[in-house]
């Protein structure tokens, strides 16, 4: 069983303007004790997206375990630490595959049953969200709150990440629901080495 941070940090590359600052970002996270950082592209192509990949490996070095979002591919090409999947991308399985026993393999779900589905599988880890309201994903899943992951938690010993617009001020409370990790992307952009090391404060 593998064992999570309190914060997992994800860096979507639609928030920046450029390369440079996404980069700068990264930095700037693991300077503030992020230690578990996802790489999320929704747009780039796989060329984009790899180049990419490589240089915040080269720009972190193994002070942080990187998760690719959505393709198992590129994270066997840059060297990630695991992947991350949703419920359109390859399967649990499949992409086991793929990326063999010992990478790292977080899967998404939105509700109890996807939950109980993930729980069957060699996932290292299920997410499960939105938790509240987000502004950061197209069309996203019904919000399923503080119950949502009260829920999840008693469907499941494999450790549980929650998402979706978690913040400093509910974060605590998403912790307490029986979440081991919370995922952030849009409460981590403005000033992101200090607002990590307040996350990671609070909860301590
Ligand atoms: N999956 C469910 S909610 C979400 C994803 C990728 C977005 C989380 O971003 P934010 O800004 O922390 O709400
Ligand atoms: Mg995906």
């Amino acid at each position: 069983m593998i064992t999570l941070p309190r914060l997992y940090a994800i860096l979507d590359v639609a928030c920046f303007p450029d390369d440079d600052a996404f980069l700068g970002a990264a930095q700037q996270l693991a300077a503030g004790g992020v230690t578990l950082l996802q790489y999320r592209n929704k747009n780039g192509n796989g060329r984009q997206m790899l180049e990419q990949a490589r240089q915040l490996k080269h720009r972190l070095g193994d002070s942080v375990k990187l998760i690719m979002n959505d393709r198992a591919d590129l994270c066997l090409a840059a060297e990630f630490d695991g992947i991350h999947l949703g419920q359109d991308d390859l399967s649990p399985e499949g992409a086991r595959r793929v990326i063999g026993e010992s990478l790292w393999l977080g899967v998404s779900t939105h509700n109890s049953e996807q939950v109980m589905e993930v729980d069957k599988t060699t996932a290292d880890y299920i997410a499960i969200g939105p938790v509240f309201s987000t502004a950061s994903k197209a069309n996203p899943d019904p919000v399923i709150g503080l119950e949502g992951v009260r829920q999840a938690r008693a469907l499941t010993r494999k450790p549980l990440v929650a998402i979706g617009g978690i913040t400093r001020a509910n974060c605590r409370s998403v912790i307490e629901a029986g979440a081991d990790s919370v995922a952030v992307i849009s409460d981590l952009l403005r000033h992101p080495g200090k607002s990590a090391e307040e996350f990671l404060r609070i909860l301590r």
